[in-house]
């Protein structure tokens, strides 16, 4: 198991990758270039520029999260060869330079979903929440406004304005897409990118969809445990593989997070661990790492994952804003920090437990 922390890039993050190496037990970084849009292909020189920012702090980059994906690809459209051409050229020139870990997701228009960014908890610290009850009460073209509200000025993983300016024809592009061309699009991208993967033994990781469910009427294929089995299934090669988000999986009741991870075994590539606290049927906020502290169990996830032979790389994931840390929401320094100590805690304890 590798702990690592995701960061942004300099320019981007106010984390520094000098606090992070400071972190007990962090070696590695999960980073990207987060300026660029899906679709745009990762030059050598970005990368080797990235590269040796992480190298010069003692860091290595475990991997990226994420090259995302164009909506071209997506919804099938005439231009996805184009598209899926460039993705293959960012993968080349990230093989080369000997990053072989990629996280990456097949969610339609918008990635991850919150409708809080800040909520208040009783102890005084913030995190973010989700109510099914807002997102059925607003228009999907006020998704953007209602986040960027809350964004203490930070761009978003995953909501680049670029696109989002252009929601009406996103949803317009997605019309005729449901779960199973939806499907069937991944299918043909995954296919495409298999030989550059083996080449240079590149793993990639998909992301569950966060939220666990359909959002917006919009078509979800990584929900459940079947959705991730059918798509291990549909190529079935073993450098296609799962991000193992617990918070993203974790918001539905009935997905056994110990039981996914075990009919998983082998293609398990990157594991997302943090706690989610729901508060009732299509509400969840983000509470902290600890078992105790949400309705995941923590600990059985990381023994699962050890029983697994889970020999991959983790992140702790979003954490609360504590401490009156002005940071990007959900990926501040304090407790996320605190979550990878907890979580490499609970491994050393397993291992040696075993032992
Ligand atoms: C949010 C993240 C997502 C994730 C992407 C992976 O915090 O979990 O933005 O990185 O869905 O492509």
């Amino acid at each position: 198991m590798q702990m690592t922390i995701r960061w942004f890039g300099s320019g981007f993050d106010v984390v520094t990758l000098e606090q992070i190496r400071q972190i007990p037990g962090v070696k590695g970084v999960i980073t990207t270039l987060y300026g660029k849009l899906p679709g745009e292909v990762w030059q050598k020189d970005e990368i080797a520029a990235l590269k040796a920012a992480v190298e010069a702090a003692g860091l290595t980059i475990a991997g990226i999260e994420s090259v995302n994906i164009h909506d071209a690809i997506k919804t099938g459209a005439s231009e996805r060869d184009a598209f899926i051409e460039n993705y293959i050229t960012t993968l080349e020139n990230l093989g080369e330079a000997g990053i072989n870990l990629v996280c990456y997701n097949f969610m339609p228009v918008f990635d991850w979903t919150r409708t809080d960014l800040a909520k208040k908890r009783p102890d005084g610290s913030t995190t973010m929440a989700y109510d099914q009850s807002v997102i059925d009460s607003i228009d999907p073209n006020d998704m953007r406004s209602l986040l960027e509200r809350q964004s203490n000025g930070f761009v978003l993983a995953g909501w680049e304005p670029e696109r989002l300016a252009k929601l009406k024809e996103l949803f317009t592009l997605y019309q005729d897409v449901d779960e199973a061309k939806l499907r069937a699009n991944l299918k043909y991208f995954l296919e495409s990118v298999m030989p550059v993967c083996r080449k240079y033994g590149i793993n990639m990781a998909i992301h569950p969809d966060d939220p666990a469910w359909s959002v917006f009427g919009l078509p979800r294929i990584v929900k459940n445990e079947d959705d991730l089995l059918t798509l291990l299934a549909m190529v079935d090669d073993p450098r296609s593989g799962v991000t193992l988000c617990t918070g993203s999986l974790g918001t539905n009741p009935a997905n056994d997070i110990p039981g996914i991870i075990k009919s998983l075994k082998g293609r398990i590539h990157f594991a997302h661990i943090r706690n989610i606290l729901r508060t009732g049927p299509g509400r969840f906020e983000e509470s902290a790492h600890l078992a105790s502290a949400g309705s995941l169990d923590v600990f059985a996830i990381m023994k699962a994952l050890f029983d697994a032979g889970f020999d991959g790389i983790i992140r702790p994931d979003h954490g609360r804003n504590i401490w009156g840390e002005k940071g990007m929401p959900g990926y501040g320094l304090f407790d996320r920090a605190l979550g990878a100590c907890y979580l490499t805690g609970l491994w050393e304890a397993i291992e040696r437990g075993g032992k």
